[in-house]
């Protein structure tokens, strides 16, 4: 049978030898890892030599889609860019939705892998079969707005285009891959990977046909998507609001980041709600394919000028209540420049929550306050061009800057292996702790925001297995299904669309009939390949894998929440680690959060466990 869904095709391109290659991909490792996520995993576990170091020109970076990218259904402009993390150490990755990812997949290929690193700042360029490297020394220094506007001036409309900004090109270990001014992708420091493979951008247009399995029926369902997620109750509240929606939310329920995630609620936070948002909003912009986009623009007003950018919860919530910011246009200036810059907003809003709490303690001699959006934006500067001694050490990450400065620092260094935890405060949240410290990439809501539920439907200072199963199966939904897709999870998880109309989907594109058994498989391999990756690199790199690296810092175990609804809760330290163990048990891995050898054959993966167990 020939292939439908999957062009079949990944390039792979060597910048130290300018070679450009098409590699045809097996079948069977379609099937086995479907794409996005699932097959960037693979490609990198069998590719890269553990232990490499992550920004030399050794490390892979790879840009993945899926068998439904592109294809005319809900939301489904998304690509997964993957890479061993130079923040991490361990696996990276994230999802960027952009024109890129449809004009990759019609040139008629479903990713990209870059190795190498060429010996001057280029930029890659796909127009269906022609794949050229060309000089990007035009380009570099150039901010990410100025990448996108000169590159479109000189290959005209219509090209999808990711790049790198400025932190990218100086490696700053969390700078991301950037995208139409308002999208961003790689909090792991994909886009120092890129720069330190002298790559500035790559742009793509493509006006291939997807082979597809039964096209008129695929075309049909994706239509009746479009106009269930019309219909939706929330969709109304949705297009206003996007994902600054739930902001007021946390809020209520105590778990909006405050002073480096030392309170759940903040006290000026009616100036950086859905609802300023709206009163500031200039017009609306989202990814391909997609009705119910959600990157809202807003108009703002600081001493500096006034500007536009594009808003999301997390930046709001990192950049304005966790560093003590409760107006609007200061955290939209703040977050314009991150933009720019090309820096992970997450990662570096809680960069500058830590530096305020070590100045507060005197740890730092800089005098850095709470509040202080001009101080803030300096510290930006100063990590994204390295510039003082502090933005030296902060570009580094928090959990380099903790080890460095010492005093105790460490256990208000927010983050889980590395990456710096996102915009949601677990001090009476232990299942959203839990998935913090069980996420493959380091804690990132991404692949199990279990909070609402948890506050929602369950008693949500319980401990219990119930928690631990929804969690597992959030995850296989969220980190499993939608990133190997590759498409937005969104429609699902904010207007409703159900998740299993994608079994059709997938169906109607490829001809493979999948069903829950199958994602619950695909996720289980995934996730245990993604964590055989990390311990073999920590190996590799003289550390023993250990449980703790599972487990969210010490802040939220031992300092009470003190105002507020929750005011007095905390975590539970023996608690969390039976929730640990409970996960563990129904991943199949050992007490060490290492999956086991039987768990990696039953999975398929004998060659893994033959590394892991030898
Ligand atoms: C994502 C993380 C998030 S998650 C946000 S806001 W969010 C931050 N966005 C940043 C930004 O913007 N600029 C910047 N310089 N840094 C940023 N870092 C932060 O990165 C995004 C949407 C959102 S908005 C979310 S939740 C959903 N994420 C999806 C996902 O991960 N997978 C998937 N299949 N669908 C998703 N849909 C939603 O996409 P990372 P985007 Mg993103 C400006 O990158 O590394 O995964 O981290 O992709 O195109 O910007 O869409 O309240
Ligand atoms: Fe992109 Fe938002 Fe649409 Fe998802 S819902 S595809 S993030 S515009």
């Amino acid at each position: 049978m020939p292939l439908y869904g999957w062009n079949g095709k990944i390039l792979r391109i060597n910048l130290t030898k300018k070679s450009v290659k098409i590699q045809e991909v097996d079948r069977d490792v379609l099937a086995k890892f479907v794409g996005g996520r699932g097959l960037a995993a693979w490609i990198l576990w069998n590719e890269i030599k553990p232990g490499t170091d992550p920004l030399s020109p050794d490390n892979k970076l790879v840009f993945m889609a899926g068998p439904l990218t592109g294809l005319p259904l809900p939301s489904s402009g998304k690509i997964v860019v993957a890479s061993k993390s130079p923040l991490t150490h361990g696996y990276g990755d994230g999802n960027v939705g952009t024109k890129f990812s449809v004009s990759l997949r019609k040139a008629g290929y479903d990713g990209i892998v870059i190795e190498g690193k060429a010996k001057k700042p280029v930029y890659i360029f796909i127009e269906n079969e022609k794949v050229e490297i060309k000089s990007a020394e035009h380009l570099w220094g150039l901010d990410t707005f100025e990448t996108e506007d000169k590159l479109e001036s000189e290959t005209g409309k219509g090209f999808g285009i990711v790049e790198i900004g400025p932190a990218g090109e100086n490696l700053v270990k969390y700078a991301v891959v950037m995208s139409e001014k308002g999208r961003a992708g790689g909090r792991p420091g994909m886009g120092a990977v890129m720069g330190s493979k002298n790559l500035k951008a790559i742009v793509a247009h493509g006006d291939r046909e997807i082979p597809l399995f039964d096209k008129e029926s695929l075309v049909k369902k994706g239509a009746e998507g479009y106009s269930k997620i019309k219909q939706s109750d929330a969709y109304d509240f949705w297009m206003r609001q996007g994902t600054t929606g739930v902001l007021r939310w946390c809020q209520e329920a105590s778990v909006l980041p405050t002073y480096n995630f030392r309170e759940g609620v903040f006290d000026e936070y009616e100036g950086i709600t859905g609802e300023v948002l709206e009163k500031l909003k200039q017009f609306t912009k989202g990814c391909p394919n997609c009705n119910m986009i959600c990157g809202h623009n807003v108009r703002f007003k600081v001493d500096e000028g006034e500007f536009i950018t594009e808003l999301d919860y997390e930046n709001v919530a990192m950049l304005g209540s966790n560093i003590g910011i409760g107006d609007l246009n200061k955290v939209s200036y703040l977050n314009l420049l991150a933009d720019k810059f090309g820096v992970d907003t997450i990662s570096v809003g809680s960069a500058i929550g830590f530096a305020m709490e070590l100045s507060e303690r005197g740890i730092i001699k800089d005098k850095i306050e709470w509040g202080d959006y001009k101080k803030a934006a300096e510290l930006i500067k100063d990590i994204t061009y390295k510039k003082t001694k502090l933005g030296k050490m902060l570009a580094e990450g928090i959990e380099f800057t903790a080890k460095k400065l010492g005093k105790g620092s460490e256990s208000f260094a927010m983050h889980v292996k590395g990456l710096p935890i996102s915009a949601y405060d677990c001090h009476a949240a232990p299942g959203m702790a839990l998935a913090y410290g069980t996420s493959p990439i380091g804690a990132h809501h991404k692949d199990a925001w279990i909070i609402m539920r948890e506050i929602k439907q369950y008693e949500r200072h319980a401990y219990n297995k119930e928690k631990v199963e929804t969690l597992v199966w959030l995850q296989n939904l969220r980190g499993g299904l939608f990133e190997t897709l590759t498409t937005c999870r969104l429609p699902w998880i904010e207007v409703g669309y159900p998740y299993e109309e994608y079994y059709d989907l997938f169906y109607f594109a490829t001809g493979m009939k999948i069903s829950y058994e199958f994602i619950q498989e695909l996720t289980n391999r995934i996730y245990s390949l993604i964590r055989a990756f990390w311990v073999r690199e920590y190996k590799a790199e003289g550390k023993k894998w250990l449980r703790g690296y599972d487990i969210p810092p010490a802040r939220w175990f031992k300092e009470p929440l003190t105002k507020g609804p929750e005011k007095g809760a905390k975590l539970d330290y023996d608690n969390y680690n039976k929730m640990l163990s409970w996960y563990y048990e129904l991943r199949g891995w050992n007490e060490n959060g290492i999956p086991t050898k039987e768990t990696l054959e039953k999975l398929g993966l004998p060659e893994v466990a033959d590394v892991l167990w030898k």
